[in-house]
C-alpha cells in the first residue's frame, strides 16, 4: 500500500478503504487483553495492533489491562447472540476499564471494530454503554464474478478472486477484503455470478472456493455459490435437470455432501432460474417452488439455505414487466421449504435510479423473503459518478408496506417482524474489483460501507453513515465534513434529477450508462426505453393505476390508494404510476413539462456544483485521491449535462414544446460525446 508524503498531506491510493487508522486518537487505555485464543482472537489482536500500534496487546489478563475483550455468559450479553457485543466502561478487579464482551467469537471481532470506529470518528469513549446485535441474520455481498476474471456490471477492474492461483496461493487482498467486510458486519459472500457457469460447482472449483472459505472463516464470513439450475445435466451428465426426477435430487444431494466435506460452514446457494435465458424448473413445467425445494432439501441436513431470486419477468405472465414477479411468486406462497428465502430486488423493475418498493415485500406470509440491493452502480453512473446510495436504500427500507397495518416498513418485513421469516437477510451486488482503490471511485467505497452498516442496523440514518465513512476515509476535519457530507447526501437526488426524474425509468440502452430515451430497438420490448416512458405528443408516463394496467393493486390498500391518485402519489414516482398530459399543473404551479425541464436542469447544475465544492478542498485532501476524484467529478458534470440535453431534446421533439433557452441554442449532445 503506497504511502508517499507530498506537500502537507500524505498521498494515499484508497487501498486501505475506511480502515486507514490514520492519525487515530490513541485509546485511553494502558494496554489490551484479548481473552480469546481462537483464530478470530488472533484476528482481533492483529487489528488492534494495526490500528493502535503503540498499544501492548496480550492474550492473558496478567498485568490487568484496561481494554478487555472477553467472553461473557452474563444474560444481557448472551441475549445479544453470537454476533452481538457489549462495550462498556466497567470496573474489573478494582480497575477501571473498557470491556468488549460477547457470547460468540465473531461478536468480539465486531465489537472490536465498533470500538475502533468510535476512536477513528472521534467519539467520546470515556463513558461507554453500547449493546448491539445485527437486525438481520444474513448480510451478504453477491459477486457477479465470472470464472474468466471478468465481472458482470463490474466497474472496478477484474475479479478479486484469482481462480488460476487458487487454492494454493492466497492473495493478501483476500484478508483485507475480509477485514473490510467484518468491520461493517457483512457475514457472507456469494463468489460467482448469478448467471452461473456450472463449472463453479465442479470439484476443482469447489477446492478453490474452500480455500477462500478457510481464509475468511476467522472473520465470520461464509462462502456461498450461485448454482446453475442445469448443472445436473451439464456437469453431472444426467439427461435432465427436472427437479422432480429422483436422479436430479440425488445429484444435488451428492453435490451438497461434496461441498460440505470441503466447506463445513458453506452458506448455501443462490439461484437465478428462468430469467434472462437462464435454465430453471419451468423448462420442465415445474414451479419455482419445485426448483428451489430440490436444492433446499440437498443443503438442509447441513444447515444451508437456498436464496431463490424473484427477478423473473416472463412476457407471457403480464404485459407489464413490473407486475410479473409478484404474479408468479404470490401464487406459490407456502410451497417453499423453510430453508428457502425468496430474494427480491428492492424495486419491481431492475435497480433503476429510483423505484417504488417491490410489492412482494409484505405479500409473502409463509415464505421467507430477503432483499437484494445493488452496490455496483449499474444504472447510476458506473464508477464515474459520485452517488451515495444510503438515501436510496433508506427510502426503500423505511417505506411502509402496510402489510400488517401502519408501521409495516420494508425493514420490519425483512427482519421477520411482520411475518415470521427465519432466516432473515439482505444482500447486495458488490462493487469491488482489482482496482487499487477497490471500487473504481473513491466515493463508491462509501456504498460498500453503507450497505454493511444498514444491513446491521437499518435504523441508522444516511447522515450518520456518511459521517462515519467520511471521518474514517478523509479525516475528522470539520470544514471538510461540512462540504462533503451534504455533497454525499444530495448526490442521489442529484443523479435522479439529471437522469430519470419524476418516476421516469430505464431511459437507457445496452450499456446502462448513457442517456437513450429514444431507444426503441432491443431484442425485447421491455429492454427499450420507449416501452417505459410512453411519451407522445400529448402525454408521458406509464399508467399503472386502477384505470390503467392496475399494477398498483399489487400493493396493500393504503399504499395502492396513495399511488393510484396522482394528487397523493409522491411526485418522485409520478410517471412510474401515471400517464399525464405535458400540460398538467404540478403542485409548484408549473406544467409537467416545465417541471421536468427544471428537474433536469437542477440536477445538471448540482452535478456541476460538486466540481466546484471539491475544488475548494484542494490542499485539505491528499493529492492522489484529490486528483482522482476531481477527474471523476468533471466526467460526471459533463455526463449530467449530456443527460439533460439528450432527454429534454428528445422529449421536446415528441411534444413540440419549448426547450430551456440554452438548449434551444446549442445542438443536443449525443451520448458518448
Ligand atoms: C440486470 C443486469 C444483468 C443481471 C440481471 C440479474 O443487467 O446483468 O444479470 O440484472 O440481476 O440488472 O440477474
Amino acid at each position: 500500500m503506497a504511502t508517499v508524503i507530498t506537500g502537507q498531506v500524505r498521498a494515499e491510493d484508497g487501498s486501505k478503504l475506511w480502515l486507514r487508522y490514520a492519525r487515530m486518537r490513541q485509546a485511553p487505555v494502558d494496554g489490551a487483553v484479548v481473552e480469546r485464543t481462537s483464530p478470530t482472537g488472533k484476528a482481533i489482536r492483529r487489528e488492534l495492533q494495526l490500528a493502535l500500534p503503540k498499544l501492548t496487546v496480550a492474550n492473558d489478563s496478567a498485568g490487568r489491562r484496561s481494554l478487555i475483550i472477553r467472553r461473557s455468559s452474563e444474560s444481557d450479553v448472551r441475549r445479544l447472540g453470537e454476533e452481538g457485543f457489549a462495550i462498556r466502561t466497567r470496573t474489573i478487579d478494582a480497575k477501571p476499564c473498557i470491556a468488549i464482551e460477547s457470547a460468540g467469537d465473531v461478536g468480539a471481532l465486531y465489537g472490536t471494530f465498533h470500538f475502533l470506529r468510535l476512536l477513528a470518528t472521534d467519539r467520546d469513549v470515556s463513558k461507554l454503554n453500547v449493546a448491539q446485535r445485527p437486525a438481520l441474520q444474513l448480510r451478504l455481498l453477491d459477486h457477479w464474478d465470472n470464472l474468466d476474471g471478468s465481472i458482470e456490471r463490474g466497474y472496478a477492474g477484474k475479479s478479486l478472486w484469482k481462480w488460476d492461483e487458487l487454492p494454493d496461493k492466497l492473495d493478501p487482498r483476500y484478508i483485507d477484503y475480509a477485514r473490510a467486510n467484518a468491520s461493517i458486519g457483512i457475514n457472507g459472500a456469494v463468489l460467482n455470478n448469478v448467471n452461473a457457469n456450472p463449472l463453479s460447482l465442479s470439484s476443482d472449483y469447489l477446492k478453490k472456493a474452500a480455500a477462500l472459505a478457510e481464509a475468511w472463516r476467522s472473520y465470520g464470513i461464509r462462502v456461498y455459490l450461485s448454482a446453475n439450475f442445469a448443472a445436473p445435466k451439464t456437469l453431472g451428465k444426467l439427461p435432465t435437470a427436472d427437479p422432480l426426477d429422483p436422479r436430479v435430487a440425488q445429484w444435488w444431494r451428492e453435490k451438497a455432501d461434496e461441498i460440505y466435506k470441503l466447506i463445513p460452514d458453506f452458506g448455501g446457494f443462490v439461484v437465478k432460474a428462468n430469467s434472462e435465458g437462464q435454465p430453471g424448473p419451468q423448462d420442465y413445467r415445474r414451479t419455482h417452488a419445485d426448483g428451489a425445494n430440490v436444492l433446499a432439501d440437498a443443503v438442509a441436513p447441513h444447515g444451508g439455505v437456498v436464496m431463490w431470486r424473484a427477478f423473473v419477468y416472463d412476457q407471457g405472465v403480464d404485459p407489464d414487466r413490473a407486475k410479473r414477479a409478484y404474479l408468479e411468486f404470490t401464487r406459490l406462497d407456502g410451497q417453499f421449504r423453510p430453508n428457502v428465502i425468496v430474494q427480491v430486488k428492492n424495486g419491481p423493475i431492475d435497480f433503476q435510479p429510483r423505484e417504488p418498493f417491490h410489492p412482494l415485500f409484505g405479500a409473502m406470509k409463509h415464505t421467507n423473503v430477503m432483499a437484494e440491493l445493488q452496490v455496483t452502480q449499474e444504472y447510476l453512473g458506473h464508477s464515474n459518478h459520485l452517488v451515495f446510495l444510503a438515501p436510496m436504500w433508506k427510502e426503500f427500507l423505511d417505506a411502509d408496506t402496510f402489510a400488517a397495518g401502519k408501521g409495516s416498513t420494508v425493514a420490519r418485513v425483512i427482519e421477520g417482524k411482520i411475518h415470521p421469516y427465519r432466516p432473515t437477510g439482505i444482500c447486495a451486488v458488490a462493487n469491488t474489483g482489482s482496482d487499487v482503490n477497490w471500487c473504481g471511485h473513491h466515493f463508491a467505497q462509501a456504498n460498500w460501507y453503507a450497505f454493511g452498516r444498514l444491513a446491521w442496523d437499518p435504523n441508522l440514518s444516511s447522515e450518520q453513515v456518511a459521517d462515519e465513512w467520511l471521518r474514517m476515509t478523509f479525516g475528522n476535519d470539520r470544514e471538510l465534513l461540512g462540504v462533503l457530507k451534504p455533497m454525499m447526501l444530495d448526490s442521489w437526488e442529484t443523479f435522479v434529477g439529471y437522469s430519470m426524474p419524476l418516476g421516469l425509468h430505464h431511459l437507457i440502452s445496452g450499456d446502462h450508462y448513457a442517456p437513450d430515451p429514444a431507444n426503441a430497438k432491443e431484442p425485447r420490448e421491455d429492454w427499450t426505453a420507449v416501452y417505459y416512458h410512453r411519451a407522445d405528443a400529448k402525454a408521458i408516463g406509464f399508467d399503472r393505476t386502477t384505470r390503467g394496467d392496475r399494477a398498483v393493486e399489487q400493493y396493500f390498500p393504503k399504499v395502492r390508494d396513495q399511488f393510484d391518485d396522482s394528487e397523493t402519489c409522491p411526485q418522485s414516482l409520478l410517471l412510474w404510476f401515471h400517464r399525464l398530459p405535458w400540460t398538467r399543473r404540478m403542485k409548484s404551479g408549473r406544467t409537467l413539462w416545465e417541471e421536468l425541464c427544471l428537474k433536469y436542469s437542477d440536477g445538471a447544475a448540482r452535478a456541476a456544483g460538486m466540481v466546484e465544492s471539491w475544488r475548494n478542498l484542494s490542499g485539505k485532501i491528499d493529492e492522489q485521491r484529490y486528483r482522482e476524484v476531481a477527474a471523476k467529478l468533471e466526467t460526471q458534470a459533463l455526463d449530467a449535462a449530456a443527460w439533460r440535453s439528450r432527454c429534454l431534446t428528445s422529449f421536446a421533439s415528441i411534444n413540440g414544446l419549448a426547450l430551456p433557452a440554452d438548449l434551444q441554442k446549442s445542438p443536443s449532445i449525443a451520448p458518448g460525446d
